[in-house]
Parts: C-alpha cells; sequence; structure tokens
C-alpha cells in the first residue's frame, strides 16, 4: 500500500488571486501556469492499515501546524474514498529545491502527494482527480499534475467538481522558452499568500475588476501560447502579474510585494527590449522577478537579474507530468 510520486512547481502567466470558496478553494477566476522543470518535489506514501496518527515529514522535518493539518486533510479525503482500511499514512516529501527559491513549494507537494496518495490507495491514474485533491491542499497545485501548459477552469459549480487543472499544451510544445526566477530577496514575505488573497477579496475595491479581467485574460493568452509567440504572452504576463500586484495594494492595510530590486529589474526588462532582446517578467507574490525569455536571449536575461541584485538565479524549462516512480523514499 505505498506509491511514490514527482511534481514540478509551476509559474503561473495568469494569476489565481482570492477564493469564492475558501474551504474546497474555489476562486474566483481561472489561472493559466507553466510547469517549471528541472525541479521537483518526490513523495511516498504508504498507507499502513493500522489505526493512529499520521506521520508527516517534509524536507527532513516533522510537519507541524497549519502545515500539518492541509496534509492530513488531504490523506483524510483519500481514506473518504477509498475506505477507512487505508488506516493511517506515513509520508516522506522532498523537495531538490530550496524553499528560498520564493517559487511555492506547496504547488509542486501538493500535487505529488494526490499522485501518491492516490496510488498509494490503489486508484489507477486519474489527472482531474488528482488535480481536484491537488486543490484543496493549495489551489496552485492543481495545475502541477500535467506538464506543460495548463488552465485551471475556475468552474461553476458549488462541490468544486468542474475546477481543475486541464493541460493544454505538452511539456515539449515550446522548449525553446526559458524562465529565470531571480532572486532579488530571501525574506520570507510578512503576509503568507492564503491571507493576502483573502485580504485583497475582502476589502480592496479593485478586487471585482481583478478578477473579471484575468478571467478574460486566462482565455486571451491561450492562442498565443499556442503559436509561441512571446511577445504577447509576455505583453500578457507582465499585464495580469501588475494588475494583481495592483487589486492587492487596493486592499486594506494595503498589500506591497515589490521591493526596489525587483523594480528596477522589471524597468531593466523594458529597457532591454528596446535593444531587441525578449525578455519580459511575471511576478508571484513575493519580490522576485521570474524572467520569461528564450534560450538565445538566457544568458542576457540571467545577467539583467544579476546586475540589480540577484544572489541567485534559478533556470527553468517547461516541465512534464507529475510521475508515479518506483524509487520510494523510504
Ligand atoms: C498563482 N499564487 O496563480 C498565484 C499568483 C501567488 C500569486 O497561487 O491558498 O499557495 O494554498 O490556494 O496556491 C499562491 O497561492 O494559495 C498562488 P492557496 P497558493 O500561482
Amino acid at each position: 500500500m505505498n506509491a511514490t510520486a514527482t511534481a514540478h512547481p509551476n509559474i503561473a502567466l495568469v494569476k489565481y488571486w482570492g477564493k469564492r470558496d475558501e474551504e474546497l478553494i474555489l476562486p474566483h477566476q481561472s489561472s493559466l501556469s507553466v510547469t517549471l522543470g528541472p525541479l521537483q518535489v518526490t513523495t511516498t506514501v504508504e498507507f499502513t492499515g493500522k489505526k493512529g496518527l499520521d506521520q508527516i515529514e517534509l524536507n527532513g522535518k516533522v510537519a507541524q501546524g497549519a502545515e500539518r493539518k492541509r496534509v492530513e486533510e488531504a490523506l483524510k479525503l483519500v481514506r473518504l474514498e477509498g475506505g477507512k482500511k487505508l488506516g493511517a499514512a506515513v509520508m516522506i516529501s522532498r523537495g531538490d529545491f530550496p524553499a528560498a527559491a520564493g517559487l511555492a513549494s506547496s504547488a509542486a507537494g501538493f500535487a505529488a502527494l494526490a499522485v501518491a496518495a492516490r496510488a498509494a490507495a490503489g486508484f489507477k491514474r486519474d489527472t482531474k482527480a488528482e488535480s481536484i485533491l491537488a486543490r484543496r491542499g493549495s489551489g496552485s497545485a492543481s495545475r502541477s499534475i500535467e506538464g506543460g501548459f495548463v488552465r485551471w477552469n475556475r468552474g461553476k459549480r458549488a462541490d468544486g467538481r468542474d475546477s481543475f487543472g486541464e493541460q493544454l499544451f505538452g511539456q515539449a510544445h515550446w522548449p525553446d522558452l526559458r524562465l529565470l526566477v531571480g532572486m532579488v530577496s530571501r525574506e520570507e514575505k510578512e503576509v503568507k499568500s492564503r491571507d493576502g488573497m483573502r485580504s485583497t477579496v475582502e476589502t480592496s475595491p479593485y478586487y471585482p475588476a481583478w478578477a473579471k479581467d484575468a478571467e478574460r485574460e486566462a482565455k486571451e493568452i491561450v492562442r498565443f501560447v499556442k503559436r509561441r509567440d512571446l511577445e504577447a504572452v509576455g505583453e500578457i504576463a507582465e499585464r495580469n502579474a501588475w494588475r494583481m500586484h495592483a487589486s492587492a495594494m487596493g486592499a486594506n492595510p494595503p498589500l506591497c510585494y515589490l521591493k526596489p530590486a525587483t523594480l528596477a529589474v522589471i524597468e531593466a526588462c523594458r529597457q532591454v527590449r528596446q535593444q531587441g532582446v525578449g525578455v519580459w517578467f511575471t511576478l508571484d507574490a513575493g519580490p522576485n522577478p521570474v524572467l520569461l525569455t528564450t534560450a538565445k536571449d538566457e544568458a542576457r536575461a540571467a545577467a539583467i537579474v544579476r546586475e540589480h541584485g540577484a544572489t541567485e538565479v534559478v533556470h527553468c524549462v517547461p516541465g512534464g507530468d507529475a510521475q508515479v516512480i518506483e524509487q520510494h523514499l523510504f
């Protein structure tokens, strides 16, 4: 009764920012992301068939507090479907990228957990069911079950059965695309995404406009990804990131995730584009810009972030699907 799975994190080109249902993690808008290889999380789950507490270890430490609760909830959902006979679980998870990379490890983490736990419970692979389970752990995890370019459709149902990630183009669609995470700050952010998006929904007068606009952009961007048009994809990604941050800045109290170095990188991207270098940025709920470029301009893009204070640049390419593997962690 054990299984192991791997999954990549993802970076949204059109963002998810705000829930219409906090418990089921249902978004107000659809979002679209690309998975980030080669970064990955590996997770082994064993259902022991015995009563007792779940044992949960994340990156070498026993999980505690809110983190532990979220994993327990996901395991509980698998038991609800697979039956009590599954018993308590032992789970070990390891990421090969530092949490300090500023990339949410929760997306890859809950995606790997969803795939491993369902496989350990004896279910056949089912990307829709896996995405829905991953979503219950962390919204963006619904976009890390399948590789390449994935859209998380917001859905309309109150039970969330139509709110899951769906691959639009596979990993091989755009092999030339590069995604560079520039680490301009390693400080732990003051307001976590979950709290920041809740506050934005509840207090920002700009929130409804943001949600409506993002829904439109999650559709609009597809045809540009389809034709691998970096300029058009980059323009939408930048605009969408600005609008997400604008909605957050409109919250009470205001939320600003940007640092001076973030703005310096953004300005440098704009300047080098005038010299013919194809580089655009996006931003998650944090100060570290992620640059979108192609192999030809990758070195120049990395130099831009380093010149503006990035201590590290993580180079990524579109990643593949979450997979069940035979090399267990225990
Ligand atoms: C995204 N972010 O689309 C957006 C952009 C951050 C900014 O998804 O509360 O960790 O667990 O559903 O998925 C980060 O939020 O939040 C996120 P929960 P999650 O990638």
